[in-house]
């Protein structure tokens, strides 16, 4: 006898009603990336807004320029230019509050500048002195994130502590499209969406992933896509538009605040400088392409919206130039000032309770320290 004559005869019946637990119409995001400028809701544009986005992407661009300077200089060790994504950069830092975090990758300088971070301290990492070289809770500025997406997970944790406390603070945290491919991205949007953090997620889609174009490491028709298999929405932006990506990152940031939860942003826009001053993007990538994305300028688009409604004329665009030399003299004036250092701070801050490993490397070097300062007193060197 057959189990199924045991138990009598099996009579196949539907499974148990299925409905998608949330409609994913509303989470994707519309396939033209959203503009401002040049349409007509330009005219909608707050004046002030847009003056004072002029005045940071004028002053982000040089700070670029003067950093790729000071590379070459031998005052820092590397930068990762974010020319042609300056737009990004200014308005991620304008759309938060003081009290909120932002969260950002080693690309993402200038948005910790334009949060008011002092320009020579958001470059200690990168001339590589002294750990993250800023107090990350003075402007709640989270130190800069070499391994990639690692900062997206702790934006998270953040933001839902924060919550669970009861303070209103909203974290938004900054990635490039290479670190969409990353397990801690898969990880920080999943607990993002469970967890409804308070959270915004803003990819800058520039092409490229040092030499590796977006089409070889990514299947998605877009980035923003990605958001709705978390149960998030997606949203697409033109990361060269300025007055746009403000815009679309403070209705996130606003719907995070009221408990909305997370929302990834994608922009789309371009790295017009190599990955790096270590990189030769020749080897990857034709000028034809950068000259492309170099008639859709951030700084061009928004000084054509500004001069044509008559908000801009020579005097204020003098204005913004001479306020961004002020800015870089000042920082070519500090950078090129040794700075003290104490080899010793290399143990500070790494563990609360240093390992006896350290301990014992610590003790080293400070006897090879003082038998240094020794022979130098004696005139002997070593
Ligand atoms: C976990 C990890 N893997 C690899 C690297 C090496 N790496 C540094 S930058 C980079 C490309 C990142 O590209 P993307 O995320 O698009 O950001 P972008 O540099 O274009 O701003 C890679 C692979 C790293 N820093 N961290």
């Amino acid at each position: 006898m057959t189990v199924m004559e045991q138990r009598g005869a099996y009579r196949p019946t539907p499974p148990p009603a299925w409905q998608p637990r949330t409609d994913p119409g509303p989470l994707l995001p519309d396939m033209r990336p959203y503009r401002v400028l040049g349409t007509e809701t330009a005219a909608q544009a707050d004046p002030a807004l847009l003056r004072r986005l002029y005045a940071e992407l004028v002053r982000g661009r040089r700070y670029n320029v003067q950093a790729t300077a000071l590379t070459k200089q031998g005052r820092l060790a590397v930068y990762p230019s974010s020319t042609g994504q300056e737009a990004c950069e200014v308005a991620a830092a304008l759309v938060l509050e003081e009290r909120d975090w932002l969260f950002p990758s080693y690309r993402d300088t200038l948005a910790a500048v334009a949060r008011g971070l002092d320009p020579v301290q958001a470059l200690t990492l990168l001339r590589g002195d002294w750990h993250t070289g800023y107090d990350p809770h003075e402007h709640r500025v989270a130190p800069l994130c070499t391994p990639l997406a690692t900062q997206l997970p702790h934006a998270v944790g953040l933001a839902h502590a924060a919550r669970l406390k009861g303070d209103d603070v909203v974290a938004l945290a900054l990635v490039g499209d290479g670190g969409t491919s990353e397990g801690d991205f898969h990880e920080a949007l999943n607990f993002a969406a469970v967890w409804q953090a308070p959270v915004v997620f803003l990819v800058q889609n520039n092409g490229f992933a040092i030499s590796v174009p977006l089409a070889k490491q990514t299947a998605a028709p877009s980035l923003a896509h990605k958001a709705v298999g978390y149960g998030m929405p997606g949203r697409l932006v033109d990361g060269n538009d300025a007055a746009a990506v403000h815009e679309v990152l403070s209705d996130a940031v606003a719907h995070a605040r009221e408990g909305g939860g997370p929302t990834l942003v994608e922009a789309v826009t371009y790295r017009i400088d190599a990955h790096t001053n270590a990189d030769d993007a020749t080897r990857y990538r034709g000028d034809a392409e950068v000259d492309t994305w170099r008639a859709h300028d951030p700084i061009a688009l928004l000084e054509h919206e500004l001069t044509e409604r008559g908000l801009l004329d020579e005097d204020g665009k003098r204005a913004a130039h001479d306020a961004a030399e002020a800015m870089a003299a000042d920082l070519r004036e500090r950078m090129h000032q040794d700075p003290v250092l104490d080899p010793m701070d290399l143990f500070a801050h790494v563990y609360a309770e240093p390992t006896p490993q350290l301990r014992e490397q610590q003790d080293r070097l400070r006897a090879e320290l003082a038998a240094g300062a020794e022979a130098d007193a004696e005139g002997t060197g070593r």
